[in-house]
């Protein structure tokens, strides 16, 4: 049956097994015979995104606030490429969305969950969010964090605790402390009955 695809997010803080997990869910979309594409924020190949790169490995110091919404505007930038393929009924997966951008940044010193999430209010909304639940401590034991700057265990606590308080109904909460497989087949379960269920749903407008 034809019909939109679905939006599906993937969320976690960092080495909660995303990427490894999106890649595994396309594969398997793939070989059931859906149209399916990965995407992955930051975008660091356009011009947000290189400097948000230059940014994370602290090659440029910039502001708070400007590093918030260079975050945004790189999701902007995908936003009409991404409702065009929903409606050529293409499902995404994409691995971070503005939640991370809102988890992270309220994670410093100043910001509110409320100011954080206004830049990327209206974006296009989720279907299905997914979200690797991982305590700081044990994600930092999967073999230590790496060299970007926000990679302390300290300041992934307190995305985690913020990652928390984003949730909506469009949530599956997965315990990402399980084995791989078991992971993915939770994941897949949850995108194969969204997929079908959103076929004659219209896209709504995030945090709207
Ligand atoms: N990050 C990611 C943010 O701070 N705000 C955002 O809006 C997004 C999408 O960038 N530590 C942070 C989370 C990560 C870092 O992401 C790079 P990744 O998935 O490691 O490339």
């Amino acid at each position: 049956m034809s019909g939109r695809g679905a939006l599906i997010v993937v969320e976690g803080i960092d080495r909660s097994g995303k990427t490894t997990q999106c890649a595994k869910l396309v594969s398997a979309l793939l070989s059931q015979g859906h149209k399916v594409e990965v995407m992955k924020f930051p975008d660091r190949t356009t011009e947000t995104g290189k400097m948000i790169d230059a940014y994370l490995q602290r090659d440029q110091t910039l502001d708070d606030h400007v590093v918030h919404l260079l975050f945004s505007a790189n999701r902007w930038e995908q936003c009409s490429n991404m409702l065009e393929n929903l409606h050529k009924g293409v499902s995404l997966i994409v691995d971070r969305y503005a939640y991370s951008g809102a988890a992270y940044t309220s994670a410093k010193q100043g910001f509110t969950l409320d100011w954080c999430k206004n830049p990327d209010k209206g974006l296009p909304d989720p279907d299905l969010v997914l979200f690797l639940n991982l305590s700081s401590k044990e994600a930092e034991s999967r073999g230590g964090y790496g060299e970007e700057i926000y990679e302390k265990v300290e300041f992934q606590k307190k995305v985690h605790n913020n990652f928390l308080q984003l949730k909506s109904k469009q949530w599956k909460v997965i315990d990402a402390s399980q084995s791989e497989e078991n992971v993915h087949r939770e994941m897949l379960n949850n995108v194969n009955s969204v997929i079908e269920n959103v076929k004659g749903q219209q896209i709504g407008k995030l945090w709207l």
